[in-house]
């Protein structure tokens, strides 16, 4: 994206999170002919979910042609719904070709950013310091593991691991393996062990709705095509785009023909399972997309395998053996995966972070987590958060999202080059209205329908975006200084909250 004319100063800018949109931050300010930025990721490579994601089974259930970064799509793509490692192949890839490495700092976690005097003080947690002038969170949103509280946990004299940390020098060939959990992650993960599994028991405390999703490869002349013809590649991104939004923007809503087909597909999936009573067992009682969609063709042939047993009687606790239920039943077990989630959104991957006049994150978000347009917070000046809340999430290419996030805050790096500010957060009351006009629409939803999921917050509210893919492109299309409020030049340390102005800063 072009900067704006007659510049007078160059931010410094960190990024933390080296992950699909962190990368894609970098990407932006190289291409606005800004170096002076630094990514602070925590681990020791890149890549985010798909580093931290190594599950039998990962894959993406957003076609590839559309999750894929839409200035650089990818003609190779083997399938049309790719592996785990194919989609961190192509993020490593991105970040070569834009010769990212030079910026990004690893084994950097970001332990306190506090904003004073105009620029945001960083600190790592090996001791290091670093000051922004433009600070931006790429954190994402599931990425803190949730280990069941299941009593006896530690006492298994097995291997246990979360899908999210998974161990890779466990043999499962032959073994008795056991999952906790039928969300995506349990799903995808339950036909490849199953392969190798001498039994496989699946522990599932809510049926799921699981939509068919035939996955075909794309042969080499298909590539080929695609690689000569980069127009013919660029309608296969927006093809999908279209349809995709189409389908998952229209689902949410309570009525409409989206919702129906969902419905109908997952219904028919269902309906392929033969024995009744297993039948009856996997069927949701509750609305198809209340929960986050789950998509597999391999899950239903696999669950009926002679060698897997759905368990639904719930758990009592972990043993020495395996898993007790509370019919008193023991299944003895080798392994167990936890396939139990995260805890979801940015607020638990955020640093302690302080804004103005020391408010804390916590103070801020105190009565729930919310957003100035799903991506800046009032009193935290001159601070962004991609994939922040109210952000489409869910059934969304969540690239596209980050695409139209990162657009938004280089118009706002445009301005801050130009003088037009040092220092700027969004206004409270107009983050206040914009909030209440989002939560209303969220509540008619069909993720308020019944059900429990990490879609909602402590207080049952969907922190997601209730509209379409196009509004929301739409919300973010303008940057809109009349909503921010400025700064103070300096600031104190510590304020008592009770003297904090409801209005601006
Ligand atoms: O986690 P989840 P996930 N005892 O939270 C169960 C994305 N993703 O890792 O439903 C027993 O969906 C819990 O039960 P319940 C995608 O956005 C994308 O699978 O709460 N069970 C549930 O069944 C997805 O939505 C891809 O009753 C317990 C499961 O664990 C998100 O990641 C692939 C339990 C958790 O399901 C998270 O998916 C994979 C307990 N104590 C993931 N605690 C793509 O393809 C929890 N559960 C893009």
């Amino acid at each position: 994206m072009a900067v704006a004319t007659s510049i007078t100063r160059s931010p410094k800018v960190c990024i933390m999170g080296a992950g699909m949109s962190g990368l894609l931050m970098g990407i932006r300010l190289k291409e606005a002919g800004i170096d002076s930025f630094t990514i602070l990721e925590k681990a020791a490579s890149l890549g985010g979910t798909w580093r931290e994601n190594t599950y039998p089974g990962l894959s993406c259930d957003v076609p590839s042609h559309y999750y894929s970064y839409s200035f650089d799509l990818n003609p190779q793509w083997s399938r049309t719904f790719s592996g785990g490692a194919e989609i961190l192949e192509y993020f490593k890839g991105v970040a070569e070709k834009y010769n990212l490495s030079p910026h990004i700092k690893f084994n950097k976690k970001v332990k306190n950013a506090k904003f004073l005097n105009e620029q945001w003080h960083l600190e790592t947690e090996d001791g290091e310091t670093d000051v922004a002038d433009i600070l931006v969170s790429a954190c994402g949103i599931l990425h803190t593991p949730k280990i069941p509280d299941i009593a006896g946990i530690d006492s298994f004299n097995g291997a246990l691991f979360h899908t999210s940390q998974w161990d890779h020098n466990v043999e499962l060939k032959g073994q008795r393996i056991g999952v906790i959990g039928t969300g995506s992650s349990g799903i995808q993960t339950i036909a490849p062990l199953s392969n190798v599994a001498s039994q496989l028991y699946q522990f599932q405390r809510t049926a799921q709705w699981i939509m068919p999703l035939p996955n075909p490869g794309y042969s080499r002349i298909h590539q080929q095509i695609l690689q000569r013809l980069p127009l013919l590649n660029r309608l296969y991104h927006h093809g999908f785009r279209i349809g995709f939004e189409l389908l998952s923007g229209g689902a949410i809503k309570k009525a409409g023909w989206q919702r129906k087909l969902v419905n109908r597909a997952c219904l028919y999936n269902l309906n392929s399972v033969k024995d009744p009573a297993l039948r009856e067992k996997l069927r949701p009682n509750y609305q198809a997309l209340c929960k986050r969609l789950v998509m597999s063709n391999e899950y239903y042939p696999a669950i009926q395998k002679e060698n897997v047993a759905l368990v639904t009687d719930p758990i009592d606790c972990i043993t020495a053996e395996g898993v007790r239920l509370k019919t008193g039943e023991l299944i003895e077990l080798d392994v167990i995966v936890l396939a139990t989630g995260f805890y979801p959104g940015v607020d638990k991957q955020l640093p302690h972070m302080e804004g103005v006049n020391g408010m804390t994150i916590e103070e801020a978000w105190s009565n729930g987590v919310d957003s100035y347009r799903s991506l800046a917070l009032p009193r935290f000046p001159n601070f962004f958060m991609l994939l922040g809340p109210y952000c489409p999430i869910g059934n969304f290419s969540v690239i596209s999202v980050a695409e139209t996030q990162t657009d938004y805050i280089m118009k706002f790096i445009a301005e801050y080059m130009k003088g037009s500010f040092k220092a700027m957060s969004p206004k409270v009351e107009i983050t206040n209205q914009l909030n209440d006009q989002l939560k209303a629409a969220a509540r008619t939803t069909v993720w308020t329908s019944g059900c429990q999921s990490w879609y909602l917050d402590r207080n049952g509210d969907p922190i997601s975006w209730p509209w379409s893919g196009r509004q929301f492109r739409q919300h973010l299309k303008e940057l809109r200084l009349e909503e921010f409020d400025f700064a103070p030049a300096t600031s104190t340390e510590t304020e008592e909250p009770s003297k904090r102005s409801a209005v601006g800063l």
